[in-house]
């Protein structure tokens, strides 16, 4: 008996010594895992960017009416817009289309009816292929 619980006691040195080992380089990409309360429940008028999808991919808002991408992952992300010319500064914001490091906001609006399209190039966007989404506004 004594033996046997002395041999199991073996193999599992071994493996927390690895798994130790292997976690040296790397952030808390683990509290990834708190998006998940994000994960169903992105605000009003957000969009919000986690793993590598925009998520809702689109949102329906009202003329001039700021629209926030949120960036809950741990990667860097961008929004580009289809017509950069089209996505509006909101209040001393910038315009057009731009770069979402981790845990980033941004805001734009729309003056125009009609649907605004936007990708992420970082994760193999385009206007209709990979991470990509879309505003409605009417
Ligand atoms: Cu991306």
């Amino acid at each position: 008996m004594y033996t046997a619980f002395r041999m199991l006691a073996g193999p599992m040195f071994v493996l927390s010594a690895v798994s130790s080992g292997d976690s040296g380089g790397t952030d808390p990409i683990g509290g990834g895992g708190g998006g998940g309360g994000g994960g169903g429940s992105c605000p009003a008028n957000t969009i919000c960017m986690t793993g590598s999808t925009f998520s809702p991919s689109s949102r329906t808002v009202g003329l001039n009416t700021p629209v926030t991408w949120t960036n809950n992952s741990s990667a860097a992300h961008n929004v580009t817009f289809s017509k950069p010319e089209a996505a509006l500064a909101v209040g001393s914001s910038g315009l057009g289309s731009f770069d979402a490091p981790a845990t980033s906001s941004q805001q734009r609006q729309f003056d125009a009816p009609g649907t605004h399209t936007f990708f992420c190039t970082i994760h193999g966007g385009s206007a209709t292929t990979g991470m990509r989404g879309s505003v409605v506004v009417q």
